[in-house]
């Protein structure tokens, strides 16, 4: 009996032992949680301070763009805009000792604007269509998809032609949306218009802008890459891309009339050319702690020639 009683009290010293185990595991365990629990707020926190932070450094770097932006031609001649204008260079302002903002400015007009296939009056622009129908050749592809961009961007909802798509035409493939009969925003939403994809969009995507701030149709000249060159008129060709490239580069075209009397292929009056740029993309951006803040902004010349954010 002695031993059992004693087997009895050793297996309830056990369970104790056994309970008080457990208890401590669980405890540990909870304050272990709460503990990162607490770490991971503090971190989101501190994650949220330094992204308001590297914000708040982006956009201190506002007024010196639109200072760069706004400064006077060297020379007081009329505007002239190259790679090698002020507001084209890499751009570092100094926050405090070691931190900078960075800003890079380009040019809307070094593009073939999509949205410039509509004019001002609603009529479908020849010259933009043939613009995109050449980078679309120049890449093998149709240039019948064209047709569909035009449906998309013009007011109707009338198809254009046996390639054109308006809403019934998109209803009828079971897509979950409709042309918006409007500007397009971004080149995303290129990739969604009829006989149109990613692959399509990212093989002319160098030479194209979705820009809906300024959508005229005249391509600066000092400023485009080679593949919107290539695609200015049907006289243009790899060779007299190059040369326009390197005489760009030594000294940039200070008027449209100085191009076209160097270059018989764009000496058309109706090759909307320019040497000045009146919209621009600004990307600001600066780190706090190992938070990098970005602010993206749209910038146009205003009625009194000065350049102002439209957004
Ligand atoms: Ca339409």
């Amino acid at each position: 009996m002695s031993w059992g009683g004693r087997s009895q009290v050793g297996n309830q010293q056990g369970m104790v032992l056994l309970i008080v185990l457990v208890s401590i595991a669980l405890i540990s365990s909870l304050i272990y949680s709460r503990v990162e629990g607490q770490r991971f707020q503090i971190y989101r926190v501190e994650n949220e301070l330094n992204l308001q932070q590297a914000q708040i450094m982006a956009r201190s770097a506002i007024p010196e763009v639109l200072r760069v932006l706004n400064q006077p031609q060297e020379g007081g001649g009329s505007r002239v805009d190259s790679l090698e204008a002020a507001w084209a260079q890499p751009l570092e302002i100094p926050w405090d000792r070691e931190q900078v903002v960075e800003v890079s400015i380009i040019d809307v007009s070094r593009w073939i604007n999509l949205n410039s296939l509509m004019d001002s009056s609603g009529t479908l622009s020849t010259v933009t269509e043939q613009r995109l129908q050449r980078l679309l050749e120049q890449q093998e592809l149709s240039i019948e998809a064209v047709e569909a961009v035009a449906d998309w961007i013009d007011a109707d909802s009338e198809r254009r032609g046996i390639h054109g798509a308006e809403k019934l035409e998109y209803q009828a493939l079971g897509a979950a949306y409709v042309p918006t009969n409007g500007p397009l925003h971004t080149l995303h939403e290129l990739a969604l218009i009829k006989g149109w994809d990613e692959e399509m969009v990212s093989l002319i995507r160098p030479a194209i802008t979705a820009n809906a701030h300024c959508t005229q149709a005249e391509i600066n000249i000092n400023t485009a890459p080679p593949e919107a060159l290539l695609a200015l008129s049907d006289e243009m060709n790899p060779v007299v891309v190059e040369s326009i490239l390197e005489l760009r580069e030594s000294s940039p075209f200070q008027s449209v009339d100085e191009m076209r009397s160097e270059f018989a292929e764009l000496s058309a009056q109706s090759i909307p050319l320019t040497t000045e740029s009146d919209c621009y993309n600004v990307k600001i951006s600066a780190t706090a702690g190992k938070v990098r803040g970005v602010v993206k902004l749209a910038i146009k010349k205003n009625g009194n020639n000065r350049f102002v954010i439209v957004e």
